[in-house]
């Protein structure tokens, strides 16, 4: 059963129980919505509390159901009819978190009360869809329009406090909830929030509509919840409920949704990989982090924030003070702008020591170097470690193209080495590729992707291979870029078209942010060990006149202000001779060409990663792209949107393209082929 039954007096207490977090599918509305009806009918129960067994009261409604046939609300709203229909005062106690549907469920109670810190909201929006069981009227009538809109707009979680405040919830435990939410029932009454009226708020509304308007793909969404609430104080509440069943039925087949709810489940199971145990992150309490440069010092933040003890080590005085003191800074003024507190800020710069010496690192139950990228230098650098650190110290390079492999053989035992890439900045972008050597201990691996977790991180495992995951399939998105100015497109008309698309970022403007002499060096290795797949001159020509991107003021753009890209038409006439000089006639070339040229490029090199093994599954190379590389969860990362475009399409596109000028790129994948002839897709690689 999914709801545990007892009594306590004359109360029937009613506990969702389907762990990990009481997520409620079709079939436990049906059971729950039974025992309610079961204890209303009952003459010896005078009122109902409604809680959740284990870590919470719910997550919602069961997000692996959506993809399924018999999915929607319906059982979830029979559920709010059974408990609007109650005669007999139902009281909610909630703990932990109750989101979504949860919260929806509590809210048809008739009184809700809150153990202290519980988290509570309706995330909905963050799948792409709007809560479709009666929140959109509920929440309104017992917060009002402004903190509703607030509320489901964001999606985020309010805590108990809070919600007293705000109207929410009645009261906050002390003691056993359980038993307060009884004590609490004795003096309850009914009282439904659906007979209260919604002071209408015209001002909220439009500047709700008028904040949607900027949030692109997640407009219809937005745009329908405003609509509900608006009709919250303009319909009748069944009209109203009827129009939110509607737009919920019609976001939930969203192509929007479809990729959020992908990325929701896929950001839980990169950490589940089969022959990797679950680790524990708390073996680390002290790490030490090489090289006090961007990285370094970017990581160690990371570090701190996640209640690390660090060891900074830099063997130049100046680099290493100007990084202790860019630390400190950084914590401090998260401390200013409220995002944590000063106290909680002070402990964490406490945390961090440094020094000059390597020496220092010999307590660290990890080490992550970040030093110089070249292979000599770690090289040497893991060799002094594997002199200094204790033996079950794991040693960890940030390397971001070398072999791991290479660096481990510097070290005295190969399987505690890992790799740890970290997308710059490290202590704000989520995604980590945990690179795993040929010698990597799975017990290693399941100690760093637990710690990927602590930090807040989505960690990914990537074999060893030149630009693991990411940057491999990133070569050949850029490859596309160049190719498609030389044939016609211009600079700003790349970039704007895979923004529009959904990145947060075009590719050149990314090159721009992340320097263009770390493509320029990554070409020039690449045109001695891959000489058989030459890339455009273009980028090279602007390397040439040390145009290097946002830190030297000017690469595909210029940066007057050292932050915003300005078109730069000296570039434009750059790109225009050099199709001259290539004897290319140059074309007009549409946004829909860029993106689906970009798209099949990485869609190609995704699917050689997995048959390379270098990525596990599809839903990997997924994560990837949406945490390290800005593309929009909306769009669920390249392999997702493969599946969407169909597969069949993919390989015939991939089969004309590589007939066309460099053709050789697109060449298909054998995968591609193998999965089409088989009538299969990318996401059948994920099970
Ligand atoms: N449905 C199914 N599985 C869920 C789930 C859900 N709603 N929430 C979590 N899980 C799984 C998750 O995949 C993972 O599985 C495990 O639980 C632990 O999750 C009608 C339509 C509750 C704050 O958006 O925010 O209600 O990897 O690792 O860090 O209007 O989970 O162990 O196999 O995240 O402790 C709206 C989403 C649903 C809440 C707990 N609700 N969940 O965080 O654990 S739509 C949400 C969370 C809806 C109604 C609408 C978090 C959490 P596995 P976890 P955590």
């Amino acid at each position: 059963m999914a709801v545990a039954i007892s009594k306590i007096g004359d109360v029937a207490v009613l506990l969702l129980d389907t762990p990990p977090v009481n997520a409620v599918a079709p079939a436990v509305a049906e059971d729950l919505m039974r025992c309610v009806q079961a204890a209303l009918a009952d003459p010896a129960v005078r009122a109902i509390v409604l809680g959740g067994a284990g870590k919470g009261f719910s997550a919602g409604a069961d997000i692996a159901d959506f993809d399924r046939a018999e999915a929607g609300g319906a059982s979830m709203r029979a559920l709010m009819v059974a408990l609007d229909a109650a005669a007999k005062p139902v009281v909610a106690v909630l703990h932990g978190f109750a989101l979504g549907g949860g919260l929806e469920i509590a809210m048809a109670a008739h009184w809700r009360v809150a153990a202290p810190g519980t988290q509570i909201g309706l995330p909905e929006i963050n799948l792409g869809l709007l809560p479709g069981a009666g929140g959109t009227q509920r929440l309104p009538r017992l917060v009002g329009v402004a903190k509703a809109l607030d509320m489901m707009m964001s999606g985020a979680a309010i805590g108990a406090e809070a919600a007293v405040v705000a109207g929410l919830v009645d009261e906050i435990t002390q003691g056993d909830p359980i038993a307060a939410a009884v004590a609490f029932a004795a003096g309850a009454t009914v009282r439904r929030a659906r007979d209260r009226v919604v002071a209408a708020d015209g001002a909220a509304i439009e500047s709700a509509r008028a904040a949607a308007a900027k949030r692109r793909l997640r407009m219809p969404a937005l745009l329908a919840l405003i609509d509900c609430v608006e009709a919250a104080s303009t319909l009748d509440f069944d009209a109203a409920i009827a129009a939110e069943a509607d737009r919920f039925d019609t976001l939930l087949a969203s192509a929007a949704s479809g990729g959020l709810r992908h990325a929701f489940m896929a950001e839980r199971a990169v950490a589940r990989l089969p022959g990797i145990p679950k680790g524990d992150a708390m073996v680390f309490e002290t790490v030490a982090v090489i090289g006090a440069g961007t990285m370094g010092s970017g990581i160690a933040i990371a570090l701190l924030d996640a209640g690390m003890h660090v060891v900074l080590i830099d063997l130049r005085p100046e680099p290493l003070a100007a990084a202790a003191g860019k630390i400190r800074r950084t914590l401090e003024s998260q401390a200013e702008r409220g995002r944590i507190s000063a106290d909680l800020a002070q402990s964490r710069v406490a945390r961090l020591s440094v020094a000059s010496d390597l020496a220092a690192a010999a307590p660290a139950d990890l080490v992550i170097e970040a030093v110089f990228e070249d292979l000599a230098v770690k090289r040497a650098v893991f060799a002094e470690l594997g002199r200094i650190v204790r033996p079950d110290a794991v040693l960890a390079s940030n390397t971001s193209t070398l072999d791991v492999d290479a660096i481990a053989r510097a070290a005295p035992g190969p399987e505690r080495v890992v790799g740890l890439h970290f997308f710059s900045p490290a202590n704000i972008m989520r995604l980590l590729e945990v690179i795993r050597g040929a010698r990597t201990a799975p017990v290693v691996l399941g100690q760093v992707m637990a710690l990927a977790r602590r930090m807040g991180k989505v960690g990914v495992v990537s074999g060893v291979c030149d630009g693991f995951i990411g940057n491999r399939m990133f070569e050949e998105y850029l490859r596309q870029a160049y190719l498609l100015l030389e044939e016609g497109a211009l600079p700003a008309q790349v970039d704007d078209a895979m923004e529009q698309w959904g990145f947060a970022l075009g590719p050149l403007r990314v090159m721009d942010l992340a320097g263009q002499d770390i493509g320029w060096s990554i070409r020039k290795r690449r045109a001695v060990e891959q000489p058989e797949r030459p890339y455009s001159r273009l980028p090279d020509l602007i390397c040439e006149q040390g145009r290097f991107g946002q830190k030297a003021g000017a690469g595909w753009y210029l940066y007057p202000d050292g932050r915003k890209p300005l078109h730069d038409a000296g570039i434009d006439a750059l790109v225009v001779a050099h199709s001259a000089m290539l004897g290319l006639a140059r074309r007009a070339v549409g946004d829909a060409e860029i993106v689906e040229r970009c798209l099949l490029a990485l869609i190609n090199e995704g699917a050689r990663l997995l048959e390379d093994g270098i990525a596990a599954r599809p839903l990997d190379v997924d994560q990837v792209w949406v945490h390290g590389y800005g593309m929009a969860p909306e769009r669920g990362g390249p392999m997702f949107q493969a599946d969407r475009m169909g597969l069949a399409h993919v390989l015939e596109r991939l089969v004309s393209l590589s007939a066309g000028r460099e053709g050789w790129a697109f060449r298909p994948a054998p995968l591609i082929r193998k999965l089409v002839d088989e009538g299969r897709d990318f996401a059948s690689l994920n099970r």
